[in-house]
């Protein structure tokens, strides 16, 4: 073997040749760096589904020292250090903490099959990421693959899954750092499952190219990473609103009793969905006249009722001569093909169907162009499932993997494409409904993904089931995606396979709450899921979570406006916020999470438990629902030190309040149409560095992009016997829906001496001795105003 190394100095960085073995060594920013291998010393074209052309990052002088038998490269906060006999990788950090270290004998190997690198791994390691993967949050003794696939009716631990996010996350010790593997082809990860010295991954085909992303606090790891592959745009306010779907609606009848019975029992509710069987014969872009006769007039009067319709688009075309999008397609060369230079047909529902080749730009925008008339007629959004892409009666359950792909012209084949179906399609969705309405935020949801499909699409997990233990793996699979760049995303609340029990049902409702898409669903031939199924009890109990949903939204809205912002999911693991909690990296806290900055969610998750201990974080807690202080019994039972025990009824979903935050709900409203009737209230948890905000704009234009937006900073000081309430100058020239502010200060001792707005006295304040809470309005302002308690 020819032995002789080379290094050389390029742009921000350095390249090290070993053999044949190229190593390039790139910093896109100081804390981000990237590793690109050339086996046979050629890198070929730079390609990337995922990341941005342009992450705004400022790329750093690279100074590179050549140290005989290594050669460090310096970037201002890491040194990357590379052995010359092995081309091994060690971090370090500015201060010479070690951060990662290659395996010193073997760091990778290249074969005809593809490649694999392995790196150290310490004791108390974890690792966060890769999607939706239906395990422990810590990924930590688990295996993977990516590879999209149709995986109906997964259970715990089925992988893979519908998703490809070669994303990792790893943390020791409080510090974090992360990983993005940019390879499309079938890949794999290893946390320890076989080895406890290397975690490792690798791929079957295409580059070993990844980004190091540097940390050392796990929310850094995220804002960066979604800078390099691309944020969520803020969603349209109905999505995160309640929305009903199930397989299928049948008729337009059905649909008008359903959406009738939300209206009339008072229920809210936003978005209703038509499932595959609206359509003629399962064809896209089609509709079946004899069920849904009226269809357009129908999405009219839904839209009066204040709900929004979004529809099932499948990536499939039924191969029937005669049937337009597949005349068109075959007729200009649009579908994928089979190596001999037919098109590829593989049934799926419409029968024999051909299949968009979505990877070149012409077959998107004819993609999109058959979702004008949808669009015209005001449907609001459109849900791309089978994108994986699912075909049936195939072993593999998908392409042959040597049809042929033309990436802008470079003809490839599914190897490298596969799972990026699912990303280009939304792309094609996303970009079309955009042109076809340049001004509306686009809604499109998507069951496969690739790492960057977050900037097109919301996504949810697939078919689960109607299980305890299922409702429990909404946790980890949301989370999950959560850290890996992908924040908008859902559960089929109540399970999709199997019919849930009405507690189950119940609980989940609950649950749908707090997660960021709250969409109840079911399959074809299981029972009803709409609220009210099982009876007044829980009917009531349902509507109470559904309407504490639309009050809370002010909270959810501000807090998705800021993930637009960083990458930091609304729905986070506590980690994000605990990086310092060594036990919020344990197993135990997964029960879990952070609902925006300020909410801690703690279901019921297990059927049959007596209750459970939720590790509470430092300082002060308050329960939502009553505003009453945590008081942990650590005194009188060491066991529960920083814990504590829940027991949730039946019509209970534990939800705390960390110390410090302010956080904004509205009146009820029934749809996300209807303006609210009343205050703006201001629920105030005094605490250090209290802080909170309220974003506030149309709900579903760009408008906010050209400076038509409201957004207020919230703070609030507490010095000796009195609170200050602050309400900063707003930003934005929008004129939110509130006229005043109902500013609610719970754990209040006693009843204030006074209470000041904006320096006068007002005798309007109520004092509720039993919940220990102060209530008065400030009027709205676009000014600053100011609030001063006084006990
Ligand atoms: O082969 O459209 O995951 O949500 O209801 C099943 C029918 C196809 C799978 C989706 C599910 C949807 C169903 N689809």
């Amino acid at each position: 073997m020819d032995t002789q190394t080379a290094v050389k100095d390029i742009p921000s960085g350095m390249e090290v040749t070993l053999g044949r073995v190229v190593l390039r060594v790139v910093a896109l920013s100081p804390g981000i760096v990237r590793f690109r291998y050339a086996p046979n010393s050629t890198f070929g074209p730079d390609e990337s589904f995922a990341v941005l052309k342009d992450s705004g990052f400022s790329t750093p002088e690279v100074k590179v020292i050549d140290k005989g038998p290594e050669v460090v490269a310096q970037t201002g906060e890491l040194s990357l250090v590379v052995n010359k006999s092995s081309l091994a990788v060690t971090v370090y950090d500015a201060q010479g903490r070690l951060i990662l270290m290659d395996r010193s004998d073997v760091p990778f190997t290249f074969t005809p099959e593809g490649f694999q690198t392995w790196k150290r791994m310490s004791e108390d390691e974890h690792f966060y990421g890769l999607g939706d993967k239906a395990v422990s949050e810590d990924r930590r003794q688990h295996g993977f693959s990516m590879w999209n696939t149709d995986a109906v009716m997964w259970e715990e631990s089925t992988d893979p899954l519908y998703k490809s996010i070669p994303f990792f996350m790893s943390v020791k010790a409080g510090n974090a750092y992360g990983i993005f593997f940019d390879n499309t082809f079938r890949s794999n990860f290893q946390f320890g499952k076989f080895n406890d010295e290397y975690y490792s991954f690798g791929a079957t085909g295409g580059k070993l190219n990844y980004y190091f992303i540097n940390g050392p606090e796990p929310k850094k790891v995220v804002e960066q990473y979604s800078a390099l592959i691309g944020r969520t745009p803020l969603p349209p306010l109905f999505t995160l609103g309640y929305q009903q779907c199930r397989w299928s609606y049948m008729s337009e009848a059905r649909v008008r009793e359903v959406t009738g019975e939300f209206r009339k029992r008072k229920i809210p509710a936003d978005v209703i969905y038509f499932d595959i069987d609206y359509q003629e014969g399962w064809r896209v872009f089609t509709i079946n006249r004899k069920t849904f006769p009226t269809f357009e007039q129908m999405v009219k009067d839904l839209g009066q009722t204040g709900w929004k319709t979004v529809l099932i688009t499948d990536l499939h075309i039924a191969a029937i001569p005669g049937y337009k999008p597949y005349d068109e397609g075959v007729k200009n060369g649009y579908f994928v093909k089979n190596p001999d230079g037919t098109n590829f047909i593989g049934p799926v529902w419409p029968g024999p169907s051909a299949f968009p080749d979505f990877t070149r730009a012409e077959v998107r925008k004819w993609w999109g162009s058959l979702y004008a008339d949808f669009v015209k007629m005001g449907v609001r959004g459109f849900w791309n499932d089978m994108n994986e892409p699912s075909v049936f009666y195939r072993a593999d359950k998908t392409m042959p993997l040597d049809v042929v792909h033309s990436v802008e012209g470079r003809k490839t084949d599914h190897r490298e494409i596969h799972n990026v179906v699912g990303l280009e399609n939304v792309r094609a969705t996303y970009e079309a409904v955009l042109a076809l309405a340049p001004d509306v935020r686009p809604f499109v949801l998507t069951r496969a993904a690739y790492a960057g499909a977050q900037r097109y699409a919301a996504t949810w997990t697939g078919d689960n089931q109607a299980t305890w233990n299922h409702m429990r793996l909404s946790l980890p699979t949301v989370t999950g995606l959560g850290v890996s760049g992908y924040p908008f995303v859902g559960v089929d609340v109540g399970g999709f396979s199997g019919s849930p029990t009405p507690d189950l049902l119940t609980r989940w409702t609950a649950l749908g709450t707090f997660l960021p898409i709250d969409r109840n669903h079911a399959a074809m031939g299981t029972r009803d899921r709409e609220p009210w199924v099982d009876g007044p009890e829980h009917e009531a109990i349902r509507k109470k979570f559904i309407e504490e949903r639309y009050r809370l939204l002010p909270y959810i809205y501000t807090s998705m406006e800021e993930t637009s912002r960083t990458g930091i999911p609304l729905m986070r693991l506590m980690l994000l916020e605990y990086p310092d909690d060594p036990r919020m990296t344990l197993r135990e806290a997964e029960g879990q999470y952070m609902f925006g900055n300020s909410l801690l969610v703690a279901p019921k998750v297990k059927e049959f438990v007596d209750g459970y201990d939720m590790l509470v974080p430092e300082g002060t807690w308050f329960d939502y629902w009553t505003g009453q202080r945590v008081e942990l019994k650590e005194q009188d039972n060491k066991e529960m030190k920083g814990k504590l025990h829940l027991n949730p009824k039946l019509d209970e979903i534990p939800v705390f309040v960390r110390a410090g935050s302010i956080i904004p709900r509205q009146p009820l409203v029934q749809n996300t149409s209807e303006t609210p009737n009343g205050p703006l209230e201001l629920r105030v948890y005094p605490g250090p560095n209290c802080r909170g905000s309220i974003y506030a704009d149309d709900g579903s234009s760009f408008g906010y992009k050209r400076g038509d937006f409201y957004r207020g900073q919230l703070s609030c000081e507490s010095s000796g016997n009195s609170l200050k309430i602050a309400i900063a100058a707003g930003e934005g020239k929008y004129v939110p829906w509130w006229k005043s502010y109902s500013v609610v200060v719970v754990d209040s001792p006693k009843a204030p001496s006074s209470v000041a707005v904006n320096g006068e006295a007002i005798r309007d304040f109520h004092y509720d001795a039993k919940g220990k809470s102060v209530t008065f309005q400030v009027p709205f302002s676009r000014q600053a105003s100011e609030a001063v308690v006084q006990y």
